[in-house]
């Protein structure tokens, strides 16, 4: 399905047009990852960071039974604001259209979106991934999936969400061939903590390179999304392990209360921003802000490639 002409906000189109630089934002971390008012404040920063670097934000989210790239000020607000909007991976979006509601989209949907509309560029917080419990529950992001197909894409992140088993996720983007390189680290980033201790085989030190490496990627025709890592900041960092005890509890009362599918990770989010008294909202925001800076500077990068 190419993106229809009237999803585009008028300034993402124009800048595609033109072929000037674009980064894609997902929505489901405005609507179910962070709180009020904190999500509508990260989700302007982002924007903000990517304008400030020369690129044009393109938030997705389905508002009303249509599909958007690019949110006006007041679709950003409502979005945030309201009770009962969809999270829509990919297969929920069809739903969600057809039905005429607010949904947000999660990194499987708009990857999907953004590649369809020409939009290669893309970053989030953390990705998902394989839950803990996988081989029991079978909980393993779509996310994972969609980055295998997602080719010639590149997408920001923090590393997946600490909530997961972390090596077992990377360990399902190595099965699906997802090229996964660090950002001025060698180590795969946990989210709101700077590293997992588990070692990253490729990194690169600038935007520059990572734009090199990513049109290198492209030009060989390697199927599947670059996944570029970036630690959180260090001042906002998570101590390593902190989150640890906190979340158990959280797992144990999912369990307890059959928390599962789609509900499962807002609701481990949820608790552990509450639970740690504003430390690990700080750093979520933080590291999706940065993320958000850095998809923009490759995006530049590329562009100038291009030209
Ligand atoms: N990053 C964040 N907060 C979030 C997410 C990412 O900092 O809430 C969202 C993304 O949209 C991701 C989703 O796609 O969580 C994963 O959900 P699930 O585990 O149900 O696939
Ligand atoms: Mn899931």
């Amino acid at each position: 399905m190419p993106a229809r002409d009237d999803a585009l906000h008028p300034e993402v189109a124009e800048a595609l047009e033109r072929g000037g630089p674009v980064v894609a934002l997902e929505s489901t971390l405005i609507a179910h990852g962070l709180p009020r008012p904190t999500n509508l404040e990260v989700a302007r920063r982002a924007e903000q960071e990517v304008r400030a670097a020369g690129a044009v934000p393109a938030t997705i989210a389905v508002i009303g039974g249509r599909l958007r790239i690019g949110l006006s000020d007041a679709e950003l607000d409502r979005l945030a604001g309201r009770d009962g909007v969809l999270k829509a991976g990919r297969r929920d979006l069809a739903p969600a259209i057809s039905a005429g509601r607010d949904a947000a989209t999660t990194v499987s949907a708009t990857l999907w979106i953004a590649r369809r509309a020409g939009i290669p560029v893309f970053a989030t917080g953390g990705l998902g991934g394989v839950h803990r419990g996988a081989a029991e529950s079978f909980d393993i992001s779509t996310d994972l999936d969609e980055l295998a197909r997602a080719d010639g894409c590149l997408v920001v992140c923090s590393g997946a969400k600490t909530i997961l088993d972390l090596p077992a996720t990377l360990e399902a983007l190595e099965t699906r061939g997802v090229l996964v390189v660090g950002y001025r680290t060698g180590e795969w980033p946990a989210f709101t903590e700077r590293g997992s201790g588990l070692p990253l085989e490729h990194r690169v030190e600038s935007a520059e390179q990572a734009a090199a490496l990513v049109a290198a990627h492209r030009s060989l025709g390697v199927p599947g999304a670059v996944v570029l890592a970036q630690p959180v900041p260090e001042a906002e960092a998570v101590a390593a392990g902190r989150m640890e005890s906190g979340l158990s509890s959280a797992l144990a009362e999912a369990r307890r209360r059959k928390i599962v599918g789609k509900a499962l990770t807002p609701f481990l989010l949820g608790r552990i921003h509450e639970g740690s008294g504003g430390e690990s909202l700080t750093a979520n925001a933080a590291l999706i802000v940065e993320n958000a800076a850095l998809a923009a500077r490759v995006a530049v990068r590329l562009s100038e490639r291009e030209e």
